[in-house]
């Protein structure tokens, strides 16, 4: 009853934010993303009859309480669609440098989703796999497909048409994305104690839901013509706008720094000396740099004379989660 799983982080182009059921995780709107092919989390699940509790282990350590009861709370929905009270030893290794624990990780779910539901003898079709992943973390439903995947918001209260579904394979449209990581100073809002304080507040909110389906359907119109100007214009604006509405919350938030600003500024002088580079941000300070394969060392070297910049990860798009002989997850 062991079971091994790799998944890759991804990007969101269209965002999600924005939650109309807290405990099924279903989101207010359709959001699409790119996987990635740098960031990865691999997971090995092991149910065993002679355990009293679920045991996790990040990194190679024993996680921390909120980590740990997270993943325990995660697992009983699992046991309880299998009908198997088995508890669990978890060993997950993150390979995502910005991972604050194991909550922003859209990789982390996705790898746990698979390898637990493998584990205790689920077999299932990855559609029902990305509304197990669903439940753990909304982003890591997307991360069960490969390449650009569209999350379905669905409209049913029991969530069962809330799922990713593929849009386009991940060598069908190549872009690169610079993963620019900047000093930080202060502790971000988490993204879902955001996203809620963001709807049950901001007069900006409604903005943001009237206009982001449209912004999706461009977006896939730009996917379909290969027009990487357009999903770069659509995914800046998407992101400044989603940004947007967090600072009409009460009490406001952001999550950019000054080095944030800095990027997105070196970003749009890109623009003006005609590399067609765009930016695009989660809820953190890092930013996201969108640019065509040909163009991203000088977009790489551009960005490296920023000071406040640390470090840059080169990513492109990625495949989808993969079984992997059990163990590996102690050796990674
Ligand atoms: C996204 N984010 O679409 C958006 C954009 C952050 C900003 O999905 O509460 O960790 O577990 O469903 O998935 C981050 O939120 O939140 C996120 P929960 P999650 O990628």
């Amino acid at each position: 009853m062991k079971a091994t799983a790799k998944a890759h982080t991804n990007i969101a182009l269209i965002k999600y934010w924005g939650k109309r059921d807290e405990s099924l995780i279903l989101p207010m709107n359709s959001s699409l993303s790119v996987t990635l092919d740098t960031f990865y989390t691999v997971t090995t699940v092991e149910f065993d009859e002679k355990l009293t509790e679920d045991v996790f282990f990040l990194n190679g350590e024993k996680a921390d309480h909120t980590d740990t009861e997270r993943v325990s709370n995660y697992l009983r929905a699992i046991r309880k669609f299998a009908k198997k009270h088995l508890f669990a030893v978890v060993r997950s290794e993150n390979h995502v440098p910005t991972a604050a624990g194991f909550a922003s990780s859209a990789s982390g779910y996705a790898a746990l989703a698979a390898a637990a539901t493998k584990a205790i003898g689920l077999n299932l079709h990855p559609q029902e796999l990305s509304q197990f992943a669903r439940l753990g973390s909304g982003s890591a439903c997307r991360s069960i497909y490969g390449g650009f995947v569209e999350w379905q918001k669905g409209v049913k209260e029991d969530g069962s048409d809330s799922f990713a579904v593929p849009i386009l394979h991940e060598d069908d449209f190549p872009i690169a994305v610079l993963s620019v990581m900047v000093a930080t100073n202060r502790k971000k809002v988490l993204s879902r104690a955001g996203m809620k304080r963001t709807v049950e507040t901001s007069p900006f909110y409604q903005g943001w839901l009237d206009t982001v389906e449209h912004d999706l359907s461009e977006l896939k119109h730009a996917l379909e013509l290969r027009d990487f100007t357009l999903l770069g214009e659509i995914a800046e604006r998407n992101a400044l706008k989603m940004h947007a509405t967090t600072l009409g919350a009460n009490p406001p938030f952001y999550y950019w720094q000054s080095a944030t600003m800095e990027v997105m500024e070196a970003v749009q002088n890109m623009r003006s000396q005609g590399i067609e580079a765009y930016f695009t941000m989660d809820a953190g300070p890092n930013v996201k740099v969108l640019c065509l394969p040909e163009d991203e060392q000088k977009v790489y070297d551009q960005l490296k004379q920023i000071p406040s910049v640390k470090k840059i990860f080169t990513c492109h798009p990625g495949p989808g989660v993969t079984f992997l002989p059990t163990g590996e997850a102690d050796v990674c």
